[in-house]
């Protein structure tokens, strides 16, 4: 028969149910009460990180009430669902976010207040949840944040490192140390493990065909391992709607050989259950490079394996048949490194449902959808084939025949449309030619997905134009489309700058609840932009938050910091690209013009403090060479009595979310200065942009629309444009011409360098070579303009009056950036998904 639910009498469950604790008395209360019972202290052996602790239990108590409704919401009205599929969450510090999207910060503060302790002081006693490199992994934070915010029925995910991105030290010469970020050392409040939901995920072993005249093949031995679901809330702003990020952990599926162990051979028994555990131990460091790592291989299938798994688990509890899948599943690719889903969900159907290869063929390319971050040809993956057909024998099978089946689709239109075009085959093959052959992981992304996006409009053209080219020619334009970054506001403005926030609020006489979640209301700053009042409460925001920012390096590095100084900031990863050089040897140029001005000339200078921060890739030898350049400028002007109180510099170290969040808001102008055509998108310019920073860049990325928001007079551009860089290689590479001549300022930087103006010159030759002969990121090109550029930045600050102006203006005008929109997009255009709200 029916079981009766609930169990036992509904009355007694009705009444013991709790709901939220969100007047001062409740949260006092829970969090009283977490801190005897969960914690097992008392008031007289509570310290501060207890007190977050504490807190933090209390906040996600009241998270797991709306994730609980929210879920339930979903399993009844079984909405279409979308998963965000990324490698990497960068999703920092969750207190401070929990209780502004609860709308309960204050409430939460006055208690913390009254049981003794400072809420500043609790949030930072938080570690940063780095489970990323970098704006990709921000990125997938974003979409989660808005997707919960709107309501929308969308999981994330991806894996549960033990060990997030290192953290970076930097010794007194300037060079960078790693050491482990063991964020999980301490109890982490925010996760549920979820020690039921499970599977078994298999590795190596054998694939054989059946050749009965169906494609399935059986896949034994090998090695199996378990992966483990972790559940962390993710809640919206101003709404019951909390959604999951799921992420796996590595586990043996036995625990350990119990027959060797007892023969006495320990490390053959723990051997295979290390290995397991391994897969997720750590995030592999590297932003925008692959390398053919087995272990990476690894982690990339053992999440896409679980993850699908689980989706279809999910699926078919709906009891609808396998061929609705479309229909329920959207599957988002944040970049190729979940591709193998599409060999993956191939496998399930053929394989295990028996389906015919072309009705499998078309549910997987009618669900997953695959966004490109890059087309720097070092960061595109590939994965040599016989390393995929020893881990993954099927699926290199598999890969094969979607090949063959695309290829013989592909001769067919091909030859139609380009007769004997035999390049344009092997051009478009997802196996590479050589020795080893590799599988070219973006066009295996390109052709199992029913659309294809780039992140900004000049990088969706460029994936057009370029990398995809001949795959737009094949399918046709319609698949190719753009969908531009955006930012979560809650986080990026209203948690990072609160002061901003509620002037902002103030000022539009409008609550936040309703302009953080429709952002384009910020317009309504504009016509403020005359009022003098409100222009000195504007800057004295900022200047607070340089203030704010002064006291913090003042108290970790023991630094003075000018607040009284134009900021100047760049942060990011370390990479060629991003031109950090271009940064340092402007720096340096500044440096020889300020020391050959006479004291009177100095007077009418601007005093700047230019800010950088951002981690290398542990084996990125260039990336480590700027960091030190950096530091032993830093090291020598800060110091400098003709010139320290007028230029100052600091690398400062460990660049994180939380770091980003106290930088962001006192930056006056900060620096996006890639090559051209290079920066797919860019995220942090639009940070910068909504808390009042203005921006100098190249003609790149997401600057571009930017600049077509917030006005082209509003942004300082200068640099060759993209459709100039090849021919500008290909002049360096063919007809190199000296340094002296092409670039006579650049020239006496070099010589300042090379003079041991900033310690041993030959550290640093080997930077200075690249841009000697080569210049394959076009710094000589671009220095002189680059210069220029700075300088109108300093012209156009003695009008602090206008700069405030413009300051205002950009503020205003950066309602397109919010990532709601972004994800609209997604939810409207690609995944076919709508709202699924929990009401009251
Ligand atoms: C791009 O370099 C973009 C982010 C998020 C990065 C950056 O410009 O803002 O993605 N790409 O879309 C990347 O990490 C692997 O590629």
């Amino acid at each position: 028969g029916k079981e009766k639910w609930p169990r036992g009498d509904e009355k007694t469950w009705k009444d013991a149910i709790r709901g939220p604790d969100t007047d001062t008395t409740s949260i006092t209360k829970s969090v009283v009460n977490h801190v005897q019972t969960s914690l097992a202290r008392q008031a007289y052996n509570l310290d501060t990180s207890g007190a977050y602790q504490a807190a933090a239990l209390s906040v996600r108590d009241n998270l797991i009430l709306n994730w609980n409704d929210t879920q339930l919401q979903y399993t009844r009205k079984a909405p279409k669902r979308a998963y965000y599929l990324s490698l990497e969450f960068l999703m920092g510090r969750t207190l401070d976010n929990a209780m502004l999207n609860l709308g309960l910060k204050d409430n939460y503060k006055e208690s913390v207040d009254k049981l003794g302790f400072n809420m500043e002081d609790l949030l930072e006693q938080e570690r940063d949840a780095a489970l990323g490199n970098g704006g990709l992994g921000r990125l997938a934070a974003c979409y989660l944040d808005s997707s919960a915010s709107q309501e929308l029925p969308v999981w994330g995910y991806g894996l549960r490192y033990r060990y997030g991105i290192f953290q970076q030290l930097i010794s007194p010469e300037g060079q960078q140390l790693e050491a482990p970020d063991p964020w999980l050392e301490m109890q982490n409040p925010w996760e549920l493990p979820r020690l039921d939901v499970n599977y078994e995920i298999r590795f190596y072993g054998q694939a054989e065909r059946l050749n009965d005249g169906t494609p399935r093949a059986h896949w034994t031995g090998g090695q199996e391992v378990l992966a483990v679901a972790y559940d962390v809330m993710i809640p919206g702003c101003y709404t019951k709607s909390t959604n999951n990020l799921r992420l796996w952990e590595s586990k043996p599926k036995r625990g350990f050989d119990l027959n060797s162990f007892n023969a006495g051979n320990y490390e053959g028994a723990v051997g295979e259950s290390n290995s397991a555990f391994a897969i997720t131990s750590v995030l592999y460091p590297n932003d925008q490079t692959t390398f053919g790592k087995e272990l990476r291989l690894k982690q990339q299938y053992f999440w896409t394996a679980a993850s699908l798994a689980d989706m279809i688990r999910r699926f078919k509890n709906l009891g609808k048949p396998i061929t609705d899948i479309p229909d329920y599943i959207a599957i988002q690719l944040n970049d190729t490194h979940p591709t193998l889903v599409i060999p993956e969900l191939m496998r399930i159907l053929v394989d295990e449902e028996d389906l015919d290869w072309d009705v499998a063929w078309k549910i997987t390319t009618n669900t997953v959808f695959y966004t490109n971050h890059t087309v720097l040809p070092e960061a595109l993956e590939k994965w040599p084939v016989p390393l995929m057909e020893h881990l993954l024998p099927r699926h290199m099978q598999i890969i094969f025949d979607i090949n063959m089946y695309a290829l013989s689709h592909f001769l067919q239109t091909v030859e139609r449309k380009f007769p004997n075009d035999r390049d344009r085959l092997a051009r478009m093959s997802l196996i590479e030619e050589g020795y080893p052959q590799q599988v070219r992981m973006a066009h295996l992304a390109c052709i199992g997905s029913k659309k294809v996006n780039g992140v900004a409009e000049l990088h969706s053209d460029l994936v057009r134009t370029t990398i995809l080219k001949d795959f737009v020619e094949l399918e046709g334009i319609s698949k190719f489309s753009n969908v531009t970054n955006g930012i979560t506001p809650r986080r990026w403005l209203d948690q990072c700058n609160p002061e901003l926030s509620a002037l902002i609020s103030k000022t539009l006489k409008v609550d936040k609840s309703v302009w953080l979640k429709d952002l384009d209301r910020l317009e309504g700053l504009l016509p403020f932009t005359e009022d003098a009042a409100f222009r000195e409460e504007w800057a004295a925001v900022k200047q607070h938050n340089k203030e704010r920012l002064a006291a913090h390096v003042k108290a970790t590095l023991g630094l003075d910091i000018n607040t009284h100084a134009m900021f100047d900031v760049q942060i990011k990863r370390l990479h060629e690209y991003k031109r950090q050089t271009l940064n340092i040897l402007g720096v340096i140029h500044r440096y020889i013009t300020l020391k050959a001005m006479s004291p009177e000339e100095r007077k009418k200078v601007n005093p700047r403090v230019v800010f950088f921060a951002g981690k290398a890739a542990p084996g990125y030898y260039i990336a480590k060479i700027t960091i030190r350049l950096i530091v032993n400028v830093a090291n020598i002007i800060n110091v400098d009595p003709d010139t320290k109180d007028l230029l100052s510099l600091y690398f400062l170290p460990d660049y994180s979310v939380s770091l980003a969040e106290i930088l962001i808001p006192t930056s006056d102008i900060s620096q996006h200065i890639s090559t051209a055509g290079t920066e797919a998108s860019g995220t942090s310019n639009m940070k910068f942009c909504l808390n009042g920073g203005l921006l100098v860049g190249t003609v790149d990325g997401a600057n571009i629309e930017i600049a077509e928001s917030v006005g082209e007079e509003n942004v300082f551009f200068f640099g060759h444009l993209t459709p100039a860089v090849e021919d500008l290689r290909h002049e360096h590479r063919y007809h190199p011409v000296p340094l002296e001549q092409k670039c006579p300022a650049l020239a006496r930087v070099f010589e300042k360098i090379s003079s041991g103006a900033f310690g041993d010159a030959g550290v640093y030759e080997p930077l200075l070579a690249t841009i000697r002969t080569g210049d394959y990121y076009l710094i000589t090109e671009d220095f002189d303009s680059y210069i220029q550029a700075l300088a109108m930045v300093d012209e156009a600050y003695l009008d602090r009056t206008e700069w405030v102006k413009k300051s205002i203006r950009t503020t205003a005008r950066m309602g397109k950036f919010s990532s709601d929109r972004c994800i609209m997009e997604y939810a409207d255009s690609y995944w076919n998904i709508e709202p699924c709200p929990v009401g009251k």
